[in-house]
């Protein structure tokens, strides 16, 4: 997002170098409008990149999906969504089924697969003895 106030050439430039598998956004309520800007700004533009948004606008409206320019939303918590999804990617035809939390078209049709269960935060925090400060 800096880069693109500092120059959206420049900001293309550096996506084009970078070559990222998944660009992603979080996404608010206020930010939307900006977001499906930059979305539209970045496809027109050549960046060939699947576009994800989570945060709290995209859990609450995933019809957000209708909007041509966005390829996925995660909804609630992505931790667990966003690894599946980027274990899947590069396959020809990945399987997006199975992914909780996840949004994404097929043939047209917006898909909205059920929601994963809340972590155990509990159980995290105590898993990993360095997160216990
Ligand atoms: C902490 C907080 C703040 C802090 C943020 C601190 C920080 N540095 O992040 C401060 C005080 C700065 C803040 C400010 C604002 N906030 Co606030 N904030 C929250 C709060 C309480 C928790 C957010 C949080 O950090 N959660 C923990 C993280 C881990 O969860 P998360 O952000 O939801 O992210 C997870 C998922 O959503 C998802 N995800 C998020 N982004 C992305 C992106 C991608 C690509 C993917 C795949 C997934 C993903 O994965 C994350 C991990 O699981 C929420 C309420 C809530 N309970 O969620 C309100 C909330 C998000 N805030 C809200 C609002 C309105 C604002 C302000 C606009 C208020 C204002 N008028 O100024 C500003 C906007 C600031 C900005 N720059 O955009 C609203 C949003 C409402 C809406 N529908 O849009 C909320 C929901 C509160 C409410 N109920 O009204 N906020």
């Amino acid at each position: 997002m800096q880069s693109f106030f500092g120059g959206k050439k420049k900001f293309i430039k550096e996506i084009k170098v970078y070559q990222p598998d998944l660009i992603g956004f979080s996404c608010m309520n206020a930010q939307v409008k900006e977001v499906i800007n930059i979305a539209g700004y970045l496809k027109r533009n050549g960046v060939d990149v699947p576009i994800i948004l989570g945060g709290i606008y995209p859990t609450l409206y995933p019809e957000i999906l209708r909007c041509k320019t966005i390829d996925y939303i995660s909804r609630g918590e992505s931790e667990y969504t966003l690894f599946k999804l980027m274990s899947v990617l590069g396959e020809k035809r990945p399987n997006l089924r199975g992914i909780l939390g996840l949004g994404y078209k097929e043939d047209g049709q917006i898909i909205e697969n059920p929601h994963k269960a809340f972590y155990r935060l509990f159980f995290l925090l105590y898993r990993q003895p360095c997160c216990v400060l």
